[in-house]
């Protein structure tokens, strides 16, 4: 083998070693609540070439993922769970300006929130953040977010999509709420419907009468450009 093609291999390998020990490390860095290292971190993955939304996903969202674990184990408190949240927002923050957003917003408007009850906002800004990225009007009503404003803002910016976010099992039961409301207030025909969070699921969409599911971000900007036929 010809020695430039032998060392052209080997340093793809060791690439491909750095990416996996960067993604390691954005995901430790949330485990260990490493505020101080976090954005370095997320800059080191941005120069070895790790696209943003893996760096997110694959990277930092899977520590988020431990993080519940320990929680549920009792290894973590509230405390954790909070400072966890802020070390991914701190990523988010070198992250997000690198993600390729598309010039002109005519796929569709989706307004987009987490339901009543619920403040957990961190997957529903990135499924914003990813939809805004891939042509989308997002409008995002934030967290805890009544039916009444649901309904208020689709018919005041005529939404496409309707995205509902919920992360705990009490408020996914809200999701219903305003699939409800939505019918009963004659808006139903006129908004797509989706649903995501941890407890909902493909099964729970059908039941209360969404139109989709997904189960992450990248899904989420998928389905949405199904649903309005993009
Ligand atoms: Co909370 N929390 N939390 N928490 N928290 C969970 C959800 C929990 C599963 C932890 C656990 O026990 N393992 C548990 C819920 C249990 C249950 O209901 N079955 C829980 C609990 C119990 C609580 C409190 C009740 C704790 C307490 O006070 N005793 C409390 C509730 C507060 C409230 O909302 N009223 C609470 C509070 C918090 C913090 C504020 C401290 C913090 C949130 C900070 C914030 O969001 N700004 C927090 C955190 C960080 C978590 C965990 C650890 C991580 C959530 C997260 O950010 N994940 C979480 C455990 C877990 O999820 N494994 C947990 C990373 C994020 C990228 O993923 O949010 O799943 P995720 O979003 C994904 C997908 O779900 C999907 O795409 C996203 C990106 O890929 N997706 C959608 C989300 N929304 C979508 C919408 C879509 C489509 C896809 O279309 C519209």
């Amino acid at each position: 083998m010809e020695k430039k093609f032998q060392q052209k291999l080997v340093k793809a390998g060791i690439l491909v070693i750095k990416k996996k020990e960067i993604l390691n490390m954005l995901r430790e860095c949330i485990v260990n609540l490493n505020i101080e290292e976090i954005k370095q971190t997320c800059q080191d993955a941005l120069a070895v070439g790790i696209p943003p939304v893996k760096a997110i996903t694959e990277g930092m969202a899977e520590g988020m993922n431990i993080v519940g674990e320990r929680y549920e184990a009792g290894e973590y408190f509230l405390s954790e769970l909070i400072v966890a949240g802020e070390v991914m927002k701190e990523g988010m923050k070198v992250l997000e300006p690198h993600l390729k957003k598309a010039e002109i917003k005519k796929l569709g408007k989706v307004v987009l929130a987490t339901v009543k009850g619920d403040i957990h906002d961190i997957g529903k800004n990135i499924v914003a953040t990813l939809l805004d990225a891939a042509g989308f009007e997002v409008i995002d009503l934030g967290v805890d977010v009544s039916a009444q404003q649901f309904l208020d803002k689709v018919r005041e910016v005529g939404a496409d999509v309707l995205g509902l976010s919920a992360l705990l099992t009490t408020t996914l039961l809200y999701q219903e709420t305003v699939i409800h409301n939505l019918q009963e207030a004659g808006l139903r025909d006129q908004v797509k419907v989706i649903v995501g969070g941890v407890p909902a699921g493909p099964e729970w969409a059908e039941e209360i009468g969404a139109d989709a599911y997904a189960e992450n971000a990248t899904e989420a900007v998928a389905v949405v450009k199904q649903l309005v036929g993009a």
